[in-house]
C-alpha cells in the first residue's frame, strides 16, 4: 500500500472512531438502565427476567454495505441520518412474559420511536423477537444530541433459532420463503416456540403456587 492510501485509511479509521463514540455512550446508558431494571425486578419478584445483555456497534464495513443496499451515499453523514441500528443491544430473557416486562419497563423510562412485535406477528422466515428503537440524549459540555439504539428483546429459545438461522440462512434468503430450507426453519421456529411455552407454563404454575403459599397475587 502506498503512503497516500495508508494516510487515507488512517484518516477513515479515525473518523469512524470519532463517529461511533456517542453511539457507544448511548449503548452504555441503555445497558445501565436495563441492569437496574433487572435488579429491581429481581428484588421485588424473586425472578430476574434478563439472562444476558449483548451489545455491539455496527462495523464500518456493515454501515457501508447497508447504506449501499438502500441506495444511499456510503458516508458517515448518511449513516447518521438513515441508520437506526448503528448502536444495538440484544436482551435475552428466560420467558416470553419477561420480554414484555422488559419492553414495558424500558418504555416507562426511555423515548421509543419505533416498536415491532415479531413475537405476536413472527416474520415469514419464522423470526421471533421484540424490536424497539429508543432515543437516548447524550450530554456534551455545550449541547445535547439524541442517538438511536436498536433494542432486540427475545427469549433464549428465540435467540437460539435466530443465531443459527442467521448463520446458515438469513443473508442468502432474499425474501424467498418458499425454499426447502426456509420451510424447515419456519417449522423449527414453531416447534421451538411450542416447547418454550410448555416450559414457561411450568414457571407460571410454580409462580402461582408460590404466590398462593405467600397469599399474594401471582406475577
Ligand atoms: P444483521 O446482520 O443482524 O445486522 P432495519 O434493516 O433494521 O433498519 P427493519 O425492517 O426495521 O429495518 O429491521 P427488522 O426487520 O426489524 O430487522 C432488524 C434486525 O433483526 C436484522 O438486522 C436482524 O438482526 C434481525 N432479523 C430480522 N429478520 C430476521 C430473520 O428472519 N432472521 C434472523 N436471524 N434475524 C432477523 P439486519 O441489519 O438485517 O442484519
Amino acid at each position: 500500500m502506498d503512503k497516500n492510501n495508508t494516510c487515507k485509511m488512517i484518516e477513515t479509521l479515525k473518523e469512524y472512531a470519532e463517529f461511533i463514540r456517542p453511539y457507544k455512550d448511548a449503548i452504555n446508558l441503555v445497558r445501565i438502565r436495563l441492569e437496574a431494571l433487572d435488579a429491581d425486578y429481581g428484588h421485588l419478584h424473586s425472578h430476574n427476567p434478563i439472562h444476558q445483555i449483548i451489545h455491539r456497534v455496527k462495523s464500518l464495513d456493515s454501515i457501508v454495505k447497508k447504506l449501499a443496499k438502500r441506495g444511499y451515499e456510503a458516508d458517515l453523514e448518511s449513516a447518521r441520518e438513515y441508520l437506526t441500528d448503528i448502536a444495538g443491544i440484544r436482551v435475552i430473557t428466560y420467558y416470553q412474559q419477561d420480554v414484555y416486562e422488559v419492553a414495558r419497563a424500558l418504555k416507562s423510562c426511555l423515548d421509543i420511536v419505533k416498536e415491532s412485535d415479531y413475537i405476536k406477528n413472527p416474520k415469514p422466515s419464522g423470526y421471533r423477537s421484540y424490536h424497539m428503537i429508543v432515543v437516548v440524549p447524550i450530554h456534551y459540555l455545550k449541547s445535547i444530541e439524541y442517538y438511536p439504539v436498536e433494542v432486540q428483546i427475545r427469549t433464549l429459545t428465540m435467540d437460539c433459532w435466530a443465531n443459527i438461522e442467521h448463520q446458515l440462512h438469513y443473508k442468502t434468503l432474499k425474501n424467498d420463503f418458499s425454499g426447502k430450507i426456509s420451510k424447515k426453519f419456519q417449522e423449527y421456529s414453531e416447534e421451538l416456540n411450542a416447547i418454550s411455552l410448555k416450559m414457561e407454563a411450568i414457571y407460571s404454575e410454580q409462580n402461582r403456587q408460590l404466590s398462593e403459599f405467600k397469599n399474594e397475587t401471582p406475577l
